[in-house]
């Protein structure tokens, strides 16, 4: 028999405010936004201390926005290194009890502690004692989710924010995924979850009642792993040396698209999720490609690369709208479109050259 997994996530709460929050104490208990501040042409929040979260306030909202609602709010501007630092440490931490680690940002990781350098059993303990080092050495606090899958890791670490601990046990893992909001489930954005709701799919039961073959109609590859996962089947290792290829997002139609217009429009809405996922990761990637699947499931990709980073929505709206009409689209129907970015090279420790009041990350 198959020992059963010992996943941890680990996710830091309200991280680069936290740090800011930590290393400028006339800071603590202050509504905190890291970003872009709100005067000229405008940033965007990166963060909001939970203080600031109370007004409603949330990561990728233009400060302009943020300021209405908390017009007493702080802006700070973001400071990279010493993220990376505190990420590092946190890095430490979990290396004391085990190399199966996979970071997915700066602030968050997966960690297989099946078996682990201290020979713990129980991963709640773990999860314990690494939030307790965090809190001691590094002045900060964790949320943990722990399972026996890492899916049902990551949701649990967000369930109980600020300083959360929540087990799943594997036992109750598939009751948990019925009951589980659409739009909680990792992966599962906006625009997806509204079609979900269109087709009367609210809760991981709703998507257990239908069969493998009409998710993957509705939602392409991804229907084939909803399948799986609300079964509670999720046999993902934590890969310890994945590095990011490419990064997007793509939508299947409920109805083909036949004209321009209407693609534009969903292209409008796809690149808004696709940058809102460059910046938690901050990534910018030199080449944009522009996925094209017609009703009959044929498949195109077209891209275009240039020369510097791109991470802005304008500058990627543009091209992907470029790249589709430059396809033959007559007579064509469109059942999914698709962005991403990739060749996202090494990112420069630069960054705080500001323009515009908007920070700029610099590729090398
Ligand atoms: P998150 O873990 O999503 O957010 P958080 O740590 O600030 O808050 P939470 O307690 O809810 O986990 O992202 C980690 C960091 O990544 C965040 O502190 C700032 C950065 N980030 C962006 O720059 N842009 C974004 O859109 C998001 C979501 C995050
Ligand atoms: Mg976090």
């Amino acid at each position: 028999m198959q020992t059963q997994r010992k996943i941890i996530h680990i996710d830091m709460d309200a991280f680069y405010a936290s740090v800011e929050q930590r290393d400028f104490p006339e800071y603590i208990g202050k509504p905190i936004i890291v970003g872009g501040k709100p005067e000229g042409r405008g940033g965007v929040v990166a963060t909001a201390s939970y203080e600031a979260r109370k007004f409603g306030i949330r990561s990728a909202m233009p400060s302009k926005k943020a300021q209405q609602l908390c017009p007493d709010a702080i802006f700070v501007y973001p400071r990279f290194t010493a993220y990376k630092e505190a990420s590092k440490k946190i890095r430490e931490i979990f290396e004391r009890y085990t190399d199966l680690i996979e970071p997915l940002s700066l602030d968050e990781a997966f960690l297989d502690v099946t078996e682990n350098k201290k020979n713990i059993t129980s991963a709640i303990e773990i999860a314990k004692q690494i939030k307790l080092a965090i809190k001691e050495e590094l002045n900060l606090t964790a949320s943990a989710g722990v399972s026996s899958g890492k899916f049902v890791a990551k949701i649990a670490s967000d369930m109980n924010k600020p300083d959360g601990l929540t087990f799943i046990a594997p036992e109750k893992i598939e009751e948990f995924m019925e009951r589980l909001p659409v739009e909680k489930f990792f992966g599962v954005g906006k625009v997806t979850a509204d079609k979900m709701k269109g087709m009367g799919i609210y809760k991981g039961i709703d998507l257990k009642k239908m069969s493998e073959e009409d998710l993957v109609q509705h939602f392409g590859k991804s229907g084939r792993f909803y399948y799986k996962i609300v079964r509670g089947i999720d046999n993902r290792q934590v890969q310890p040396h994945r590095e990011t290829k490419s990064m997007g997002a793509e939508d299947t139609f409920s109805e083909d698209l036949t004209t321009v217009e209407a693609m534009n429009q969903e292209l409008d809405k796809i690149a808004e999720v696709v940058v809102t996922r460059l910046q938690k990761y901050n990534l910018k990637g030199r080449t944009i490609t522009l996925k094209i699947k017609y009703h009959n499931f044929q498949q195109i990709t077209r891209n275009h690369s240039f020369n510097k980073g791109i991470g802005d929505i304008e500058t990627i709206i543009n091209t992907v709208k470029e790249l589709l009409i430059k396809t033959n689209l007559e007579n064509k129907k469109v059942r999914l479109l698709g962005i991403s970015l990739s060749n996202f090279g090494k990112i420069k420790e630069k960054l705080s050259k500001i323009e515009n009041g908007q920070l700029k990350l610099v590729f090398d």
